[in-house]
């Protein structure tokens, strides 16, 4: 019997695994299976996650059991002893199937695996048996502990339930950081109880830039939204589930139109602002001489940390002009009492200033590669988009890492080499191969700085997609490959193997509607 499209020794699994292993005989899945779970296991999720989605392609709703007496021919959740925390192993053969793993989250990678064997065995499906799964050992385990997707739901807002659709993407891939950026000069999206106006003002614009940004044309409708510490708390559960963490990204000293439009005395100036409507950088920002900042962005961090259980806290950092630092008293008078030489060192004043407080919150600071201007904040992890220059130099200083480099990592850019047949982007290529070749480890790091790169991410900033459909388009399937960048063993990539198991992994996007770019399906005919 012919294993689809892709060679008889393989498997469709995305990202690949490390270790595959085929036998000739076959395991039948059908409606007399059932899960079987050890009482007491923890693994009460898992099981109804796989029996929801197993469901969901098969039409097989298998029943959950925790009787472990006859436990032929089932599948088997187990913990067992390994070699690293996230590792998991499927092994089918004539007692049924096993899942076993150290952790829940190994066993949630297990699951995810099987489900993609299921999906690209239902051709096969043969009436009287079920689905006949080939007999199989496989183990597995990521390279980066760092697999992260970024979203944008600033520039356009996505709902909950959208965000949530999201995290479902990363889950498939193995993907295990979500960074949600959640504040900028278009829209303050998160709940804070003791500012209101960030929500009540902050979270709406006036009106929109669109088309081009060359154009230079707005409409003027009302835009915006934001999400409550119910619906955070949601989410973030909902990823923690799928083993998930998610990384807020609270912007400062820049990109904080939005805030300074609800609270004006936390610029330098004092003016009255209003809430973003054009893309780019604007020259408002938090104001480095007024203790008043330093007390709102501590109480605002103070709300975040309470939300979100993960290490990191990202702080932003990117993109901050100098300009209006340069003509503020306060600012001035605090580059002389703190003897800072110039703009760039208040810059870092002010980010080592919260990286004390969120240290002290017992949590970690990432930032973008321009936190390392004017010095490094002592603790804090960088997250390097201009290039890998930021990210080499951090690393080379013995600090955390995530590569994302705006080639190939900025998902925002075209994702084919004829723009003109693709939606409006905001510029730049990245096609799925690009992506797929990337490896975080630049060659200049010697040996003992690598484990300082703890991985890479995506982003997917939102200025030109209007809707979650044209996020999914962007998103989908370079998310794929950037799985596989983090999970899979560099030796055993390859780039047109990958592309014929996307062919066939690809449709279990469809069972859920999604709008994927199928560009690659393309490429191999
Ligand atoms: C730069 S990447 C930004 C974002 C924009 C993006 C557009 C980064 C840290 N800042 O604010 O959305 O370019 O690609």
């Amino acid at each position: 019997m012919l294993f689809g499209v892709y060679g008889q020794q393989e498997l469709a699994i995305i990202p690949q695994p490390k270790e595959v292993s085929l036998g000739t005989e076959f395991f039948a899945l059908n409606n007399k299976t059932r899960i079987l779970l050890a009482p007491g296991e923890g693994l009460e999720f898992e099981a109804e996650f796989l029996q929801d989605r197993l469901d969901n392609i098969s039409g097989y709703h298998l029943p959950i059991s925790s009787k472990t007496k006859n436990a032929k021919g089932a599948i088997r959740l187990v913990f067992r002893k390994g070699n690293h925390p996230d590792e998991y192993r499927i092994q089918i053969d004539v007692t049924g199937i096993e899942i076993s793993a150290v952790s829940a989250e190994g066993i949630f990678h297990g699951i995810q695996s099987l489900l993609q064997v299921v999906h690209e065995r239902l051709n096969e499906e043969n009436e009287s048996d079920g689905v006949l799964l080939p007999y199989l050992d496989v183990y597995d385990f990521p390279n980066f502990q760092w697999r992260g997707m970024h979203l944008d739901v600033c520039r356009h807002f996505f709902t909950t339930e959208e965000v949530k659709r999201y995290i479902d993407y990363l889950a498939l891939y193995k993907m295990n950081t979500f960074h949600w950026h959640l504040t900028e000069d278009q829209g303050w999206r998160i709940e804070i109880k003791k500012y209101p106006h960030l929500t009540e003002i902050g979270a709406w614009r006036a009106g929109t830039m669109v088309g081009p940004h060359s154009n230079h044309e707005f409409d003027t409708i009302r835009y915006g939204g934001y999400y409550t510490q119910e619906q955070i708390k949601e989410v973030v559960a909902y990823a923690a589930k799928r083993h998930i963490t998610v990384v807020p990204e609270i912007e400062m000293p820049g990109h904080a139109l939005a805030a300074l439009a609800a609270y004006p005395n936390l610029s330098c100036t004092g003016d009255s602002f209003e809430v973003g409507q054009q893309w780019g950088v604007y020259e408002d920002v938090y104001c480095a001489g007024n203790d008043q900042v330093f007390e709102f962005l501590e109480d605002v961090l103070e709300e975040v940390v309470a939300l979100f259980p993960g290490d990191f806290v990202h702080i932003g950092g990117d993109e901050c002009p100098k300009t209006r630092w340069e003509s503020c008293a306060k600012c001035q008078q605090r580059m002389v009492d703190e003897g800072l030489k110039d703009e760039h060192e208040l810059q870092s004043y002010f980010i080592q200033r919260m990286e004390r407080y969120l240290n002290g919150k017992g949590k970690k600071i990432i930032g973008w590669d321009e936190i390392l201007e004017g010095g490094l904040a002592p603790n804090a992890a960088v997250m390097s988009w201009r290039g890998e220059a930021g990210g080499i130099a951090a690393a080379g200083a013995e600090h955390e890492v995530v590569m994302s480099p705006g080639s190939p990592c900025y998902f925002d850019h075209y994702q084919h080499a004829e723009k003109e047949n693709e939606p409006l982007a905001i510029g730049g290529l990245n096609t799925l191969e690009a992506v797929y070749n990337y490896h975080p480890v630049p060659s200049e790091l010697t040996e003992e700085k690598h484990r300082f790169i703890l991985g890479a991410q995506a982003n997917v900033w939102t200025e030109y997609m209007l809707s979650f459909a044209h996020v999914e388009y962007m998103a989908l399937p370079r998310m794929a490959a950037l799985a596989e960048v983090l999970w899979t063993n560099p030796k055993q990539k390859d780039y047109t193997n990958f592309v014929k198991r996307l062919e066939t992994q690809v449709h279990l996007l469809d069972y859920w509607n999604t709008n994927y770019c199928t560009h690659f399906l393309h490429e191999t005919r």
